[in-house]
């Protein structure tokens, strides 16, 4: 999206916002956004939480991460695959959209592109008549999951790669896979560049200017152009940024907030992206992409380190839990399949989220606040525990504090707190502290920087009947739209 693209769609987010009626009296002031805030669909992006990546390619049958270029499409030959499979999986885990390698850095494809030779056509899996993007978009249809694609921009095949002619190419398979397969939710451009690779025979190494190369506002504009409801996903977004490392790690400090122009794709600074930045002109989703095995692709040698249901859970924590949406990567196996491992590994993982997070001890509280926005009744501290997402406590104008306590019928054990900020106006909180009441006292539980749409803090088990949040900083009036109390059921 060109500069003046990208203003205007956030000029007009800002201004539908400032115009939004909230579900509040005639007498009511509207609750002010703050000047950066996400799209619509950005906030409906981060409410999904939880993402998969499917890669598979010819990489699952020659035992490599990243493919050279000269692989022959006849190593392609999956002998059982079942997308079908992989969307039940991935429903059942939890997941609301996949995003599939539809060309990793070998440049192989994994639909029938018209221009190259390099795909699927060519290869022995459904007699060279197969196109798995197809299969793979219906399939997610059918299991009610959104579809993404990742193409990579590195292409090690590709004759014409380091010159002008490859980006044309390039953007000729984005306009084949943006308009052939109906609505896809999510274009991912990965940041790997340049290097060796077989370059249509050379066999040389290749470097690229990552700064002008490709000329992204050229092809951001293509894909806006293609499918106006794609978000896009790179270092730099537009829409959904990169984390800044491939552990899923968000920093504890995770502003959704970045200066995007000042980061270069494939050539970030992995620190700006891991905190966002409080300042930052652009709001752009962050994604914690990490994979269930140490590879990204299947390799047999790794049936046995599969991430244990623990393990995933700690990384719900330190993605979700940190204002970030988990993109959770699965490699089918050579059948074309994923393996029992990771489907149990994945099972309970999920039960012991839901086991978790099913009953808030909050509920049924009395809610008080020490300020609340223009006297709304919508932005009282009742608010904050109605289970909605769309009411929410704010505090009075021109307070960058506030404090919520929650009185509780009787007293409740817990050892997960989450809190909740309504991002469509912007993320504000900076600084808070979690506390319990002891006698006429307050026992400090938690401290935290910022929240965004989630933060879930684990602490020691505490039993209490009086809770209550200290927003100590914020840039503008502090919102919360939940707040939650939960007994985990496993430790993690
Ligand atoms: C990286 C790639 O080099 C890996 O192979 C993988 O696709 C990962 C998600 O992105 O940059």
């Amino acid at each position: 999206m060109s500069p003046g693209a990208r203003d205007s769609r956030r000029a007009g987010s800002i201004a539908a916002l400032a115009l939004l009626p909230l579900a509040c009296g005639p007498a009511d002031v509207p609750f002010a956004p703050n000047d950066v805030v996400p799209s619509p669909e950005q906030v409906a992006y981060q409410r999904q939480e939880f993402v998969g990546f499917i890669h598979f390619t010819v990489n699952t049958f020659t035992d490599r991460e990243w493919g050279y270029g000269d692989e022959s499409p006849s190593v392609f030959d999956p002998t059982d695959l079942d997308a079908g499979q992989w969307a039940a999986v991935a429903s059942k885990a939890g997941m609301k959209e996949l995003i599939l390698t539809a060309k990793h850095h070998d440049g192989f494809t994994l639909w029938p592109s018209a221009l190259t030779d390099h795909s699927v056509a060519a290869s022995p899996w459904r007699d060279g008549r197969g196109d798995l993007v197809r299969e793979f978009v219906e399939a997610n249809r059918r299991h009610g999951l959104a579809s993404g694609l990742y193409l990579s921009p590195w292409d090690r095949n590709h004759a014409d790669y380091g010159s002008p002619a490859y980006l044309d190419y390039y953007r000729g398979q984005l306009r084949e896979l943006l308009t052939g397969y109906g609505e896809i939710a999510e274009v991912w451009f990965d940041g790997a560049n340049g290097g060796d690779g077989y370059y249509g025979g050379a066999r040389e190494e290749r470097r690229i200017d990552r700064a002008t190369y490709y000329d992204w506002d050229g092809t951001i504009a293509l894909v806006r152009s293609l499918q106006p409801g794609a978000l896009i996903f790179s270092d730099a977004g537009p829409d959904i940024r990169w984390i800044g490392n491939e552990h899923g790690h968000a920093g504890e400090t995770n502003w959704s907030t970045i200066d995007a122009r000042g980061v270069i794709i494939g050539g970030a600074d992995p620190e700006y992206l891991n905190t966002g930045d409080p300042d930052g002109a652009d709001w752009v989703v962050p994604q914690c992409d990490v994979s269930i095995r140490p590879g990204w692709f299947y390799h047999e040698s790794e049936d046995d380190r599969v991430k244990t249901p623990h393990e995933l859970v700690d990384l719900y924590y330190r993605s979700v839990g940190r204002n970030c949406v988990l993109l959770l990567n699965l490699p089918p196996d050579r059948r074309g399949r994923l393996h029992d491992n990771d489907i149990r590994a994945l099972r309970e993982f999920r039960r012991i989220i839901d086991a978790t997070f099913a009953v808030n001890l909050i509920a049924g509280a009395e809610a008080t606040a020490d300020s609340r926005w223009g006297g709304e009744r919508s932005t009282g501290a009742a608010n904050a525990i109605d289970s909605d997402l769309d009411t929410f406590w704010a505090a009075a104008a021109g307070r960058r504090a506030g404090v919520v306590e929650f009185a509780l019928p009787e007293p409740v054990r817990f050892d997960r707190m989450q809190l909740q900020e309504p991002i469509r106006y912007g993320q504000r909180v900076s600084s808070f502290r979690v506390e319990a009441g002891r006698g006429d006292d307050w026992q400090v539980l938690a401290r935290g920087t910022t929240i965004g749409h989630k933060r879930i803090l684990r602490i020691e088990p505490t039993t209490a009947d009086r809770i209550r949040v200290v927003i100590e900083e914020a840039n503008n009036a502090p919102a919360l739209n939940e707040i939650g109390l939960f007994r985990a059921a496993e430790e993690s």
